[in-house]
């Protein structure tokens, strides 16, 4: 038997050859595939009797190649999605820290980077629109004028999971990692919106960056999205100027951004210069048909659609995270037990229960589960599992949240950008 890490890489980057020895043409598991898999592998799977036909083994489902690491000041070497505009990835092992560190924090941009600035304090955010008094406040005035917060808060993007669909779907092929918990310290929006007084007609917010388009026009903006007044007015929708007690990082939006905890991502505006407020959904870049937008009614997997019936992402759904673990660990023979920690959450809403199996999913055994900080901060979840033998195992974890909302086998409700793909996590361990 050839050695496992060779065969296992081989495999990974031969999809053709791991097609033919393992799935028929319908993508269901060939009758003597369970052994071959097996052999392959150079382990034995102890639960193979437990295994889904069709579910490709969590050690050969991150396809062909890896991809390029970000070497970056200051960051930790991500996953590169995208080079233009840079989107890179935290792997899920990164992110076993309680409060993500800059160095770990993914990066989504869909602009070009703008310069950093000097003069942080200087930096002036305008409020306009339907209110009262239109505000021009400087970063130090928002800082002296406005109760300071600290808290830690969950920011995911919308395509979180998007790699998951089947079929596939345009954007960056996210993992799990597009999520991060930071200690941002700001102040709230909703003192801000008081001081600048609403309107009865103020019922949407739209956000506006210094970032520029990517194709360098002047009139176009990167990514200008917005949200119902409701969202706004959240205590914990927060104008920040320093993430775990530091200056915001530039990449991530500094001098000022907006930190939307719990909705798409794309919400928490970068580089923030401009809020206003609006009678009528905001219509900027990222707004209307299919842009963080999902079915109301499914819709056929594949299928187009113009989005014109879709609802605006809002709350994100309940996911979770290993960070313990990496997938394709190996662990000496003999071992027996693993201890595994990681994070849960929900947008909106808490996380009830922590789940993990360790035999693709015939039985799961709920893990200790740690309140949030905060409200809209994730929460982490460790425990320890036993093994019966050597072998490859997948340990699969999953999170309910509190109105009883499990993370899904499959990725749900297919829309054609890929939003909201929440299913359950796994990754490979061999033993031995
Ligand atoms: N100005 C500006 N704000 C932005 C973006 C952007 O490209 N430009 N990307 C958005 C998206 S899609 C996400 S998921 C988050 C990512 O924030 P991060 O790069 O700090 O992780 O920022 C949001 N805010
Ligand atoms: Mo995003």
């Amino acid at each position: 038997m050839r050695p496992i890490t060779r065969s296992l890489q081989e495999l990974q980057e031969d999809p053709v050859r791991l097609d033919a020895l393992a799935w028929n043409r319908r993508g269901a598991l060939k009758g003597a595939a369970l052994a071959a898999m097996g052999t392959a592998l150079g382990a034995a799977i102890p639960f193979g009797r437990h295994m889904p036909a069709g579910l490709l083994p969590a050690a050969l489902a991150q396809g062909a190649g890896a991809p390029p690491v970000l070497r970056m000041d200051g960051k930790a070497p991500l996953l590169i999605l995208g080079e233009r505009p840079l989107v890179a990835e935290t792997p899920e092992n990164l992110l076993d820290e309680p409060v993500t560190s800059a160095a770990n924090f993914f990066i989504r941009m869909n602009g070009q980077l703008p310069d950093p600035v000097a003069d942080a304090d200087g930096w002036v955010l305008t409020i306009d629109g339907e209110v009262n008094t239109p505000l021009r406040l400087t970063v130090g005035e928002l800082r002296s004028r406005f109760p300071n917060v600290t808290m830690q808060l969950q920011m995911e993007c919308g395509g979180n999971g998007r790699s998951q669909f089947s079929p596939a779907t345009r954007g960056n092929q996210w993992g799990n990692g597009a999520i991060s918990n930071a200690a941002w310290t700001g102040v709230r929006l909703k003192d801000v919106l008081a001081a600048a007084g609403l309107k009865p007609s103020a019922r949407f917010t739209g956000h506006f960056g210094a970032d520029p388009h990517l194709s360098g026009a002047t009139d176009r903006d990167a990514i200008s999205r917005g949200m119902r007044i409701e969202k706004a007015m959240d205590e914990d929708t927060l104008l920040c100027f320093a993430m775990n007690g530091a200056p915001i990082p530039n990449v991530h939006g500094a001098p000022l951004r907006m930190v939307v905890p719990g909705w798409p991502g794309s919400l928490s505006q970068k580089w923030l210069k401009r809020i206003t407020l609006l009678a009528q959904p905001h219509t900027g870049a990222g707004m209307g048909g299919t842009s963080y937008r999902t079915p109301v009614r499914p819709i056929i997997p594949g299928s187009n659609d113009n989005g014109a019936s879709f609802a605006d992402m809002e709350s994100m759904p309940v996911r979770s995270i290993l960070s313990s673990h990496a997938n394709g660990t190996r662990l000496p023979a003999g071992s027996r037990a693993m201890a595994l920690r990681g994070a849960a959450w929900a947008g909106d809403d808490t996380v009830r229960t922590q789940h993990v199996s360790v035999d693709f999913g015939a039985t799961w055994q709920e893990m200790t589960l740690a309140a949030p900080a905060n409200r809209h901060a994730w929460q982490r979840w460790q425990g320890n599992v036993a093994l019966p033998s050597d072998g490859y195992f997948e340990i699969w974890y999953r999170a309910t949240d509190s109105k009883g909302r499990m993370q899904p086998h499959a990725a749900p409700n297919w829309n054609p950008q890929g939003y909201g793909a929440n299913a359950i996590g796994r990754i490979a361990v061999l033993v031995g």
